[in-house]
This record gives C-alpha cells, sequence and structure tokens, in this order.
C-alpha cells in the first residue's frame, strides 16, 4: 500500500517554502503540473514544470476563475487505481494520474479580516483549489493531498525519508487533515454570508476546546469547547472531568445568588447542603451538617475566602472540585497536600445571559432564568402572615429551588437548607423525599419553610408539609386550584406567599 509518486500537481497561493519540495519533487523525477504563478516559481527555480494549460488545451480563463477545473485534470486525481475502466478511460482520454496534489487556497479569512471590499473577497472563494483538495482526498487510496502550506514541511521529511513514497497512513492522515481544512474554509464563507445574530457563546468558545478524559461515562467520549483558564485558576488536583464540569456549572450558578458568606455542596447539579453564616466556616459546617452522606466527593463552592480554620473542616471530608474566591496561604497548605483534589480560584468571568442545549438536531436557545423574587414580591393569600425570619428563609429557600432539578421542594430554616426533594415526576413525591431526609438527618421541621418551584394543583402538598412541621410555604401560584391549598393552609394555621414567578429546571 506504499504509493511512489509520479506526477504531481500544485497549485498554491503562498509560495513560500515551497522552494525544498520542488527540488525533492525533481531530484526523484517527478513530473510536475502547475498553474500560472505556481507555474512561473517553479520555472524560476529551474526546474522542469508542465503548464495546466498544456495537460487541458485550455487557457486560463475568467481572469483565473477557471483554471484547473477540467476532466483531465480531476481525471487523473480521482481515477481509482487498480480498476480496469478507470484505467481504460485514462488512457482513452490522454489522462495522466496524478497522485501528489498541493493546494494552499486563495486566503479568503485573511481577505475578509484585512477590510477588503466585497468584491476582492468574493474573488477569494477559492473554486477550484478547494474542488482539487476534496478530489485529492476523497481518493487517498492513492493520492497524497497536502492542503496547507503549513504541511509543506512534514511532507519534505516524508518525500526525503520514503524516497517519493507514501503509506495509506499518511495518505489517510493528509486526508483528514485536508478535509479539515476545507470545512473550516467554508464555514469562513458561510459566516461572512451568514447574516442572523451571531450565537455569542458559541462564537467565543468555539476557539479554545479542551479534550476531556471521556464524557458522562467512561464509553462516551468528550470534549470541551471554551476557556477553563480564564474562568478558574487551578490550584491543586487532577483535570476537570466532564462530570466535574456539569456540578461546577451548576454550582457557580447558585452561588451568585448569594451576597452574604454561603457555602454549598452540590451532587449531580443539585444542592445536597447549602447554608449562609456570618463566617464561612460555620456555613461550611452547616451545609455539610444537611446531608453529610450525600456531600462525599461532591462539588463545593464557597463566595467568601476560604481560611485554614474552614480549610481544617473540608479536609476531613472526600470531595472532588473546592471553588473559592480566594484562599489564605495556610487554608492553601491544608488544601494542596492531596493531589487528587481539584482547588479552583473562582475568577470574576462576565457569563453569557443566554444557554443553549442540543436535542433532536438542533439546538434550543433561551435566556438564563436570572431573577429570583425577593420578600417584596411575596403576596401573602392566607389568613396567617409570615414572619419576618420565616420571609427571609422562603427567599433563601426559592434561590436554592432556582437551581434545583424539577420537580423541587425545598425545606430550610434560619438560612441552612434542610432537604430538598429533587427531580421527581410527581410534587407530592419531591415533598415526600424531602421529609424522609429532613428526619433521616435529625432536622426537626417544626418551623421551617418550604419552598415549591411551580404551583401545588391539589392541597395534598401544603396538607402534608404542615402536618410535618412546616409554618409557611412559598409558590409561584397560578393553579386552578390555588384556592383548595390556601383554603388548607388557613385550616392548618400556617401561612403562605406566591411570587407569581415559576421555575422549572429540567
Ligand atoms: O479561481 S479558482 O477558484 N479556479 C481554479 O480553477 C483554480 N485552480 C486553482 N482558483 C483556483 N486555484 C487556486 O489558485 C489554488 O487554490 C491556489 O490558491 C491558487 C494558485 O494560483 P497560481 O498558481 O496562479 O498562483
Amino acid at each position: 500500500q506504499s504509493v511512489q509518486i509520479k506526477n504531481a500537481l500544485i497549485s498554491v497561493y503562498y509560495k513560500d517554502n515551497l522552494e525544498p519540495i520542488i527540488h525533492e519533487l525533481n531530484r526523484l523525477g517527478v513530473n510536475i503540473y502547475s498553474t500560472g504563478g505556481t507555474e512561473t516559481f517553479i520555472r524560476d527555480l529551474g526546474v522542469d514544470v508542465i503548464a495546466v494549460e498544456d495537460l487541458t488545451s485550455y487557457p486560463s480563463i475568467l481572469g483565473g476563475r477557471v483554471k484547473t477545473l477540467h476532466p483531465k485534470v480531476f481525471g487523473g486525481i480521482l481515477s481509482r487505481r487498480g480498476l480496469d475502466s478507470d484505467a481504460q478511460q485514462l488512457e482513452q482520454y490522454a489522462i495522466p494520474e496524478i497522485d501528489l496534489v498541493i493546494v494552499d487556497l486563495y486566503p479568503f479569512e485573511e481577505t475578509v479580516n484585512s477590510g477588503a471590499g466585497q468584491e476582492d473577497i468574493i474573488e477569494k472563494i477559492d473554486i477550484g483549489g478547494i474542488s482539487l483538495i476534496r478530489a485529492a482526498a476523497k481518493n487517498f487510496k492513492d493520492v497524497v493531498i497536502v492542503a496547507s502550506k503549513n504541511d509543506y514541511g512534514i511532507l519534505e521529511d516524508i518525500l526525503k525519508s520514503q524516497h517519493g513514497a507514501t503509506t495509506i497512513d499518511q495518505r489517510r492522515t493528509f486526508a483528514q487533515k485536508a478535509f479539515n481544512i476545507s470545512s473550516n474554509y467554508d464555514t469562513h464563507i458561510f459566516q461572512y454570508f451568514d447574516q442572523t445574530e451571531p450565537m455569542p457563546v458559541f462564537k467565543q468558545s468555539i476557539q479554545t476546546s479542551q479534550t476531556l478524559r471521556y464524557g458522562e461515562n467512561p464509553h462516551q467520549k468528550g470534549t470541551f469547547y471554551g476557556n477553563l483558564d480564564a474562568m478558574f485558576t487551578k490550584l491543586n488536583g487532577k483535570e476537570l472531568s466532564y462530570n466535574n464540569l456539569v456540578d461546577v456549572d451548576a454550582a457557580v450558578a447558585l452561588i451568585d445568588e448569594f451576597t452574604e458568606p454561603t457555602f454549598a455542596i452540590l451532587k449531580h447539579t443539585n444542592a445536597c447542603g447549602i447554608a449562609s453564616r456570618l463566617h464561612t466556616k460555620e456555613a461550611w459546617l452547616d451545609a455539610l451538617a444537611c446531608d453529610p452522606v450525600s456531600a462525599f466527593g461532591g462539588v463545593l463552592i464557597a463566595n467568601a475566602e476560604i481560611c485554614e480554620a474552614t480549610a481544617l473542616e473540608i479536609d476531613k471530608i472526600f470531595y472532588e472540585v473546592l471553588i473559592a474566591p480566594a484562599y489564605t496561604d495556610d487554608a492553601l497548605k491544608v488544601l494542596t497536600a492531596k493531589k487528587n483534589r481539584i482547588v479552583l480560584i473562582r475568577n470574576r468571568v462576565e457569563l453569557p445571559n443566554k444557554q443553549f442545549k442540543t436535542l433532536l438536531n438542533g439546538v434550543i436557545e433561551q435566556d438564563k432564568d436570572l431573577v429570583v423574587e425577593g420578600p417584596a414580591e411575596m403576596k401573602s393569600v392566607t389568613e396567617k402572615s409570615a414572619t419576618t425570619e420565616e420571609l427571609k428563609d422562603m427567599y433563601f429557600a426559592n434561590k436554592v429551588v432556582k437551581h434545583t432539578k424539577s420537580n423541587t421542594i425545598v425545606f430550610a430554616k434560619n438560612s441552612q437548607l434542610m432537604a430538598s426533594g429533587v427531580g421527581q415526576t410527581s410534587r407530592v413525591d419531591s415533598l415526600k423525599q424531602a421529609i424522609i431526609k429532613a428526619e433521616s438527618f435529625g432536622f426537626d421541621l417544626k418551623g421551617a419553610v418550604m419552598a415549591s418551584d411551580a404551583f401545588f394543583p391539589f392541597p395534598d402538598c401544603v396538607e402534608i408539609a404542615a402536618d410535618a412541621g412546616i409554618t409557611a410555604v412559598l409558590q409561584p401560584g397560578g393553579s386552578i386550584k390555588d384556592q383548595d391549598s390556601i383554603n388548607m393552609c388557613n385550616q392548618k394555621g400556617i401561612a403562605m406567599v406566591t411570587t407569581g414567578m415559576r421555575h422549572f429546571k429540567h
């Protein structure tokens, strides 16, 4: 499967660094066919070259728009070696087999970036060159395609070390690169013509990418498109995995809801612990107390500097990722002792307020859910009004609700998450899950508040919650049966507020 190069076609925009290849091909006795400017360049080196016009018996026409587009050129590139009918036709029409194509396309992107006018830009849409690339790459079984000036050096090395022969693996690699070049080239042309509103995150993030160890599971490949180094400064630990990234994203969105010192612990994008306190260490301890079982292997995030005392507490459990805006030196000594734990500084980067998701062979885009209703938007709908403390806790709970998978029920007391029911297919199941969790970790729900991401279709949820000790309930409202739930609250002597704002998260 080693193919010896006998005939080459060279048509390049940038002639720089081409010279050594020409001399090498000449030394190997390869026949060189070439187009206008490239042909002159080769002839000036004192090397024999055949003008494509002499092969096609056609001049370059329309100011160069049509120079290589001819069956005598493309037939020689595309013919299937070893197929008698193709060989017969090559002979019949006197077409030489071309086994090396070197093309460097008209610089479309550079011309656009130079601020040139439309006419110049359009003229730089390469037609013949891109066709040569596609044809040669398609026939990689027998043809070598070098599609960029950046690969002249690689070709030269191969020509020298293998005396003008190439292996199938090398030809396939060249073909792969060639299709990468042609697809990027067409993408730039598309972007020039594209008048639609750009998707800013994609445009900006597509420029850097990072191959992940794997995707959500080890048998899935994964890549991150974006600039993690701008978002975080990594102080310790291994590479962030796909699942880490998903949780880190959720963690960042959640913590940004809070201004007072807050610590959150996330598992599978949901908070399994979160608390706001005067000191970060207390916030950590109370976040952990919420569900110390789930916290194992979690993603931890704080919105205030981590000191040594806090670090010593955090260090007691196994976690995957820790994120904070800053760490004291003493804290870092503690936190960097275990080499696998990922410790990140969150850099202040403005995040786009749109989000995207692929589905059904397309993309859906939406504004991020950036609003959260404070006590001012909470409308009391029951005979009993919520106390100031309850209002504060419902505000806290509502922030957590927003960042928890639907259907969601969140219990909170004294700016601490007591339990949540997440991602259940019915709200009442979420509620029951939250009650069981709270009780299993020793919480007394008496005086705690409940927040729900969407309205209650029936009065069962408030009834069960009140029986469990909940004294105030927050929900968006909007069910045709709202009044049933309100009546139930009145009957149980608890408060309810509505916000008018649903916070589904799927
Ligand atoms: O104008 S084209 O689209 N029509 C063609 O038939 C054609 N063949 C090669 N451009 C064409 N090329 C391009 O010409 C190559 O991609 C290369 O960039 C350039 C080399 O021209 P010259 O050898 O005259 O400098």
